[in-house]
């Protein structure tokens, strides 16, 4: 074609001064990949991307001279972007799983009258139509660049592998941070091993900002999974270009995972040891901005314990023969956390984590050159900000959009765990389930057994937050924390889950629990501290691994802690943890009516008939 023509005879962005990475140097499944993109979209120039420090140093050059970033003087090699005000967190209703069969991957609901929200599915031919009516030269001007990633230590057991194309010069230097790229996983490439392939376009429209180019009305991100693509229009923000992350890790990686007999879960990864020296690790699932990357990082407020990460956002979890437990991996190598709200005292190590090299999407910037937002220790005396949109910040709005977020290394965390790269992952000994619910729902109860747990897990709910496109605090349903993510039907992924008990005879399962930090009282004001002393339930939930049964009490919906077992030592004040425990009776009659009639209208006959068991003992258990 005429435009691979004209980019044979012209060198590729920045390349001569780095090293000799060209198209035609590249293995052949992956070249046949690009060249095919570069026909479709039709950018300016082709930059395959190794990874290096001088690469880095002239995108960032790139982004600063379009004006897209601003540096941030007050911390090393660190930068602040504002994003188009229509551009700023996952847009979950475009959000779309494409397969031959629809019940491949969607649930169908159980009458044509109800509205199925456990995804969106679209058909291969309605895809291409939608692909052909956004990307045809959606690049042109602009650089493509090629980038190899690795989720999970590269050449890993549990690893894999993709190359994401993208447009936006923003998200080249994000995935720099939050997966490894470059030249040790083209190395992979040429040795002939699979790839996910991730296209992605800014796009473009009419008065778009010339930082921040989007096509917010037309953003569409769209999955493959039969062949593992990922093909994302419109937008550069977070979960929706970052392709990797929820894209890859969860959606399309939750189909392999299911091929293959393993989880890709929306969880953090932590170790925790007692101070009796014993270490456990364990995995939680709460739905986006409920609390995975404050828990993943806490400063441990009881002495004696210490709290190290491994990750604060995707677990995949895989039997391990040698241990007979289900051992996990981070696929990240990066953090993309939610700002406000974290400071010194919350989150002291995703602070510590942040001081340099590090990206802030739509903060606010401080005249200082540094950033603040909304619960950050107000800034030294004389000091103004301006805020999220770029105008001066006078307290009358906030200074930071409610989604925005730091983006930063996560070798860089204080305490970052000395196995977080292993590459056959750590053993895990619990599983949290838990979200954001004001009412009626303990601060933690245990499930009965593997069953039960995935019950537990199916009936999540919690309020919304910022980090998707829904308006106002509704409670909703939010199974597993993976709503948004299934790349699969949900009722298909039950079973799964429910697998994993069968699916190895010798299997050591992790035992299930389910958390609530949120709980409120009268007044609206949260009964628990929260944050590090969270670690007050971790020592209850490590209690309850060591097998330690004097400590629980038995509840219709789960074992509860008994009274003082908490250990509520030195906080003032006292928090109530008779209303933090208790379990209200006619709530959870609601509430298992509720997570019935939900399951039954969304997944119908696919749900699997354990669950539906679980679910009618829990209400005769309520009845009694
Ligand atoms: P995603 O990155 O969107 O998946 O979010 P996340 O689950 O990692 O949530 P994160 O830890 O970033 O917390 C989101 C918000 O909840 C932040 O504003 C936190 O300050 C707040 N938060 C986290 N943990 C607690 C807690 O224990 N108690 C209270 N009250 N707030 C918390
Ligand atoms: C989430 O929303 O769960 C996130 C942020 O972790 S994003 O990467 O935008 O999905
Ligand atoms: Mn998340």
């Amino acid at each position: 074609s005429v435009v691979k023509a004209s980019l044979k005879n012209k060198p590729d962005y920045a390349a001569p001064r780095l090293r000799n990475l060209s198209v035609n140097n590249l293995p052949s499944a992956v070249r046949r990949f690009v060249e095919k993109s570069v026909d479709l979209c039709a950018p300016a120039d082709v930059h395959v991307m190794d990874g290096s420090e001088a690469e880095n140093r002239l995108i960032v050059e790139k982004l600063l001279a379009d004006g897209t970033i601003v540096k941030l003087p007050k911390y090393k090699n660190s930068y602040l972007t504002r994003t188009d005000p229509k551009d700023v967190a996952r847009v979950e209703s475009r959000t779309f799983i494409s397969t031959k069969n629809k019940c491949d991957a969607i649930p169908t609901p159980a009458s044509d009258k109800i509205k199925g929200t456990l995804g969106n599915w679209m058909s291969p031919e309605e895809l291409e139509r939608v692909v052909q009516d956004r990307f045809p030269k959606s690049m042109s001007g602009r650089t493509m660049f090629v980038i190899p990633f690795s989720m999970g230590p590269v050449g890993g057991p549990m690893s894999k592998i993709g190359v994401q194309l993208t447009d936006s010069p923003y998200v080249a230097a994000s995935m720099r941070i939050m997966t490894r790229i470059g030249e040790p996983v083209l190395d992979r490439l040429s040795k002939g091993e699979d790839f996910v392939r991730a296209l992605h376009s800014v796009g473009r429209r009419q008065n778009m900002l010339p930082s921040w180019p989007c096509d917010p009305e037309r953003t569409v991100i769209l999955h493959k999974p039969e062949s593992n693509e990922i093909i994302s229009y419109g937008s550069g923000y977070g979960g929706n270009s970052l392709l990797g992350k929820k894209c890859f890790a969860l959606r399309i990686g939750s189909t392999i995972a299911r091929r293959e007999g393993w989880l890709a879960e929306h969880m953090l990864i932590v170790g925790i040891t007692s101070p009796d020296g014993a270490k456990r690790y364990i995995c939680a699932a709460f739905p986006s901005a409920c609390g995975k990357t404050n828990l993943a990082m806490m400063q441990a407020a009881l002495p004696g314990y210490k709290v190290e990460c491994v990750g604060d956002d995707i677990a995949w979890l895989k039997y391990n023969p040698k241990t007979k437990m289900l051992h996990a991996i981070n696929p990240e190598a990066g953090f993309f956390g939610v700002a406000p709200g974290t400071n010194w005292k919350t989150n002291p190590n995703a602070m510590a984590t942040m001081e340099s090299n590090s990206m802030f999407t739509n903060v606010g910037q401080t005249s200082d050159g540094g950033v603040w937002w909304e619960g950050m220790e107000p800034p030294a005396e004389g000091v103004t900000i301006t805020d999220w949109l770029g105008k001066p910040y006078d307290g009358s709005s906030v200074a930071a959009h409610p989604n925005s977020r730091f983006t930063c290394p996560a070798s860089q965390c204080p305490i970052i765990d000395p196995l977080w790269e292993a590459g056959e992952g750590v053993p895990i000994s619990a599983i949290l389930f838990g979200g954001r619910r004001p009412e009626g729902v303990p601060l933690v109860y245990e499930a009965f057994n593997w069953e039960h747990g995935v019950m537990v897990g199916a009936g999540m709910r919690s309020e919304s937050t910022a980090a998707a496109e829904h308006q106002g605090k509704q409670i909703m349903h939010d199974p597993f924390a993976m709503r948004p993510f299934f790349g699969y039907n949900f009722g298909d992924y039950l079973a799964h889950w429910l697998s994993q008990e069968s699916r190895h005879g010798d299997i050591v399962l992790p035992k299930i629990f389910h958390v609530n930090w949120f709980r409120k009282d009268e007044q609206g004001k949260f009964l628990w501290p929260g944050f590090g002393e969270n670690i007050r339930v971790l020592d209850w939930i490590l209690r309850r691994i060591d097998g330690d049964c004097s400590i629980l009490e038995s509840t219709p919906i789960g074992y509860v802690p008994k009274e003082n077992s908490i250990n509520v030592e030195g906080l003032s004040p006292t928090p109530n943890m008779k209303e933090l425990l208790s379990v209200p009776k006619k709530f959870w009659q609601r509430e298992a009516e509720a997570i019935e009639t939900y399951l039954k209208e969304q997944v119908d006959k696919d749900v699997p008939e354990p669950i539906l068991e679980q679910i009618a003992k829990l209400k005769e258990r309520l009845s009694e």
